[in-house]
């Protein structure tokens, strides 16, 4: 069911509720890009978000240079975005906002 791909209505409704969050022309994934402080407050995050990840079972793509990084989210399996994806988005925003974002 939430690794179903999303029609571009349903995508469109769901961006509005994850500000900052922008979708490729394609629909078929959302990136975005965290800037921290430091190093160490931008691993502390992809440390967090990676045990959310592995506990939705929905890993994101995403690329970190010291302070900065950049993520991509996707669902492979369905060649789109699913509310998997606007799931992990949201959680990735409340642990980057704990981390004093
Ligand atoms: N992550 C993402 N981003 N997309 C997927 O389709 C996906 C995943 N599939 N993590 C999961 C793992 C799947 O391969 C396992 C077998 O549940």
């Amino acid at each position: 069911m939430t690794r179903q791909k999303m029609d571009s209505t349903a995508v469109a409704e769901k961006l509005a509720s994850v500000a900052g969050w922008e979708i490729d022309a394609g629909e078929t994934a959302l990136s975005r890009q965290f800037v921290f402080k430091d190093f160490s407050e931008a691993f502390g995050f992809m440390a967090r978000a990676a045990l959310v990840a592995e506990k939705l079972d929905h890993h994101p793509e995403w690329k970190n240079v010291y302070r900065t990084v950049d993520v991509r989210l996707t669902t492979h399996d369905a060649g789109g975005l699913t509310p998997l994806d606007f799931e992990l988005a949201t959680a990735m925003d409340r642990i980057a906002a704990s981390t004093g974002l």
